[in-house]
């Protein structure tokens, strides 16, 4: 099990200094980093090999993570917008194989947050499916595992739970198109947390955990049963990243889209917020074996 943090955790707004992060994140022990995939499309090529070779220097691997802009929809109505979204998502796969990094992850099947303007969701299905099949193939040549997000009712209508995002991926029928799990979305949606991941089972590619609310794993006081989902995990011999996704700061451009109003302990200072990381991964691998 490799176990990996969201550099978001110490920024107030989208996007920061990988090569610091790259560098924090080893130390405090972790093996991956996950950063903002949009943000590749701004670097350069030598920005992003020389990510690369601070990555491999320091012995960790990169996820990138996306929730496109509505304008990026691949489930829209209009062709042309599902077109430029598919083109968007595929140049970001494109940047993606200069930084030597194989995981892309988050609501590629759709925009995110969605605006509940559209609920037809059998429509939404259909072409969403058709143009991630034709994605996956993209990724599945770059060695690419794209992992679907499903995410809870606040955020879209298309993948609500685990059962939902098996029977899409089933549907998809691509090697490369994987889910994404994530501990706070399952908490709202599932009956049962553990059997959700069982259900998963081999379709699933990359988890994101974090408390109830969203804090770190084990801060405060923790009401998942982390034991429970370390067991389900070793069930269906996950071999992914386990991803932490605090998010815990008020006040900026990453707050307002997660609607994080009040302080959840993420004003501490850097050197404070770097210390209960290191908690949070000792806490995780003690639970998650
Ligand atoms: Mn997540």
């Amino acid at each position: 099990m490799k176990y990996g943090i969201f550099y978001e955790y110490w920024e107030k707004d989208w996007g920061g200094d990988y090569r610091k992060y790259a560098a924090k994140i080893a130390e405090l022990g972790f093996d991956c980093l996950e950063v903002g995939a949009g943000d590749l499309l701004d670097m350069s090529k030598d920005g992003l090999r020389e990510l690369k070779r601070i990555g491999d220097g320091l012995g960790i691997s990169y996820s990138a993570n996306i929730g496109p802009a509505k304008e990026y929809d691949v489930g829209s109505r209009e062709a042309s917008v599902r077109k430029k979204g598919i083109r968007f998502l595929e140049d970001i796969m494109d940047r993606m194989t200069v930084l030597g990094s194989d995981k892309l992850v988050g609501v590629q099947y759709s925009f995110w947050p969605y605006d509940f303007e559209d609920l037809d969701k059998e429509g939404l299905w259909a072409r969403s499916a058709e143009s991630v099949r034709t994605l996956g193939k993209h990724a599945g040549e770059l060695g690419i595992t794209m992992c679907l997000e499903v995410v809870n009712r606040f955020e879209t209508i298309l993948l609500n739970t685990a059962e939902e995002g098996v029977r899409y991926c089933e549907d998809v029928n691509c090697p490369n198109v994987k889910l994404l799990l994530d501990t706070f979305h399952m908490n709202i949606e599932e009956d049962d947390i553990p059997s959700a991941i069982r259900l998963a089972g081999r379709h699933l590619g990359h988890l994101h955990v974090g408390e109830n609310n969203r804090k770190l794993p084990g801060q405060g006081i923790s009401t998942l049963d982390w034991r429970l989902i370390g067991e389900s995990l070793h069930d269906i011999a996950y071999d992914g990243a386990v991803v932490m996704e605090p998010f815990i700061t008020a006040g900026g451009s990453i707050a307002k889209d997660i609607k994080v109003w009040r302080d959840l302990g993420g004003s501490a200072d850097e050197s404070t917020k770097d210390e209960e990381a290191r908690i949070a991964l000792r806490f995780l691998k003690e639970h998650i074996r």
